[in-house]
């Protein structure tokens, strides 16, 4: 039942606020939190020589264990250490991380990362500072606006009083090479702090779109939006038009409640105001597996977001999972794309994110061309790794059933064989998948490559499978105690003949 009411608890939070962050998707009271002298991993000579960069896949995935135990598959990751080598920043572009501040105490947090409002800093005429002298020096309608703003308890301090904010904010800006703590993308990029969550009063839509034009207006060229709600309003989707009118790119994570987007009933928001300068993000695992996104013709990247390890207030380090975490990656590969092409706009800018991404198999259900976030290969404007392409015109067509019970049962693991014996390889035309998300999953193994080609745990109908080599494949229908739904119904097969 634990889920279930975890469930219930997120499906109320989102009842009773217009706006909330993304809750992570693994709830609060398991794992653990770390101190930088619980860490044995000696990394000195090393770069970068941050004892838990091991535990930070997404930078860099040797085939190691997440802060899990799960095991990645090497090269699942946003090639970080290539892309370090590939950056030459011509031009500073501000990155506004839109959230619950960020802890400016961490051990592992520079505020030298942060933007400076020109305005706001400084002496003034009586020889007070101007980031805390109560004055808005620079008529911009902000008092003391130096680092960003806080529009929850509407001042200029950008402290972090909850956790959402500071891990996801560090997964760009922790200090880096320092021997302390995790590694980050970059420390150089500037950060413009725009609180919006954390303790004192909610916010609602009109105040979040307040903070929203805030940051364009004051600079910001890139926005990380890892927040999201099932409502609509006219007053977020007239901010989010204004970054569009402004240039910026408005990147946001699609949420983490498997959802699909594209049906009118489980729309969300910012993702699905349409407009073309968004860059909606889908989250992967350390195999680049999709397990909980939302999905839908909107989403056009992904970019690790199970169990990334990160900061905490109070000298705290954990991981979460969530789109939440996906997001500021690639708003921060959008930053230093900019910053490395000055001209571009943020159509060039997105556009060398998306082809520069590596397609993955199985990832196309969950996002357009399914391409996760390779900054390595944007940076040097590189095409991403393409799957095999197939003329499927010369496949011949057969009728054949292969289903589930439906519904399944629950607390099962179910295998069904396959076998087209004159195929070089086939794929299999379903006629409707719903595995329930929470705990249930349909793998299409190939026993062929020894591969596991798709993990299936959403709704679709009348789709192909991916390709799969060779004769034969095993369908295994996985399912928990909890909560069962239709399963499967394969109608046809399509094969190229041997
Ligand atoms: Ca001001
Ligand atoms: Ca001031
Ligand atoms: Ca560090
Ligand atoms: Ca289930």
């Amino acid at each position: 039942m634990r889920y279930l009411l975890i469930i219930m608890v997120l499906a109320t939070a989102i009842a009773s606020a217009a706006e909330i962050p993304m809750l992570p998707f693994e709830p609060f009271d398991t794992g653990r939190e770390y101190r930088s002298e619980d860490v044995t991993t000696d990394r000195t000579g090393q770069f970068p020589d941050d004892p838990f960069f091991a535990k930070q896949w997404h930078l860099e995935n040797l085939g190691q264990a997440d802060d899990k135990g799960n095991i990645g598959e090497t090269g699942c990751d946003i090639a970080m250490r290539q892309a370090w080598n590939h950056w030459n920043p011509k031009q500073e572009v501000i990155l506004a991380i839109l959230d619950s501040g960020l802890d400016l105490n961490h051990e592992d947090i520079d505020p030298g990362v942060l933007w400076v409002n020109p305005g706001e800093s400084g002496i003034d005429s009586n020889g007070n500072a101007k980031q805390s002298n109560g004055i808005d020096d620079d008529e911009n309608g902000y008092v003391d606006d130096v680092h960003g703003y806080n529009f929850v308890r509407d001042n200029g301090i950008i402290q972090d009083d909850q956790y959402h904010g500071t891990h996801c904010g560090a997964i760009i800006c922790a200090k880096m090479n320092n021997g302390v703590g995790i590694a980050a993308m970059n420390p150089r990029l500037k950060i413009m702090i725009v609180k919006i969550f954390g303790l004192g009063q909610t916010l609602y839509a009109k105040d979040i779109a307040r903070a929203v034009k805030y940051a364009v207006d004051n600079g910001a060229r890139v926005l990380s939006n890892s927040y999201g709600t099932p409502s609509y309003t006219k007053e977020m989707h007239a901010a989010v038009t204004y970054t569009h009118e402004k240039g910026a790119l408005f990147v946001c994570a699609s949420g983490n409640s498997r959802k699909d987007l594209d049906n009118p009933e489980e729309k969300d928001y910012p993702s699905c105001y349409g407009l073309p300068n968004q860059l909606v993000v889908s989250a992967t695992d350390n195999a680049d597996w999709s397990q909980f996104a939302n999905y839908g013709s909107m989403v056009e990247i992904a970019a690790p977001g199970a169990n990334i390890f990160s900061l905490m207030p109070k000298n705290g380090y954990r991981s979460f999972s969530g789109t939440s975490q996906a997001c500021p990656m690639v708003a921060a590969a959008a930053t230093m794309v900019w910053s490395q092409n000055p001209e571009f706009t943020w159509q060039q800018v997105k556009q060398v994110l998306i082809d520069g991404g590596d397609e993955v198999a199985g990832l196309g259900r969950y996002v357009k061309k399914g391409r996760r976030l390779n900054l390595a290969n944007s940076l040097q404007h590189k095409t991403g790794r393409r799957l095999p392409a197939h003329d499927f015109s010369q496949w011949v067509t057969e009728e054949r059933v292969i289903e589930s019970l439906h519904p399944y049962k629950n607390d099962q693991e179910i295998c069904f064989a396959v076998e087209v014996p004159q195929a070089r390889r086939f794929r299999l035309f379903f006629e409707r998948i719903e595995i329930d998300h929470h705990g249930d999953a349909l793998a299409i193994n190939s026993p062929n490559s020894a591969r596991t080609i798709e993990k299936i745990n959403s709704n679709f109908s009348e789709c192909f499978s991916e390709v799969i080599e060779g004769t034969k494949a095993e369908l295994v229908l996985t399912a928990d105690k909890y909560m069962n739904a239709y399963g499967f119904k394969v109608s046809k097969i399509q094969y190229l003949p041997n």
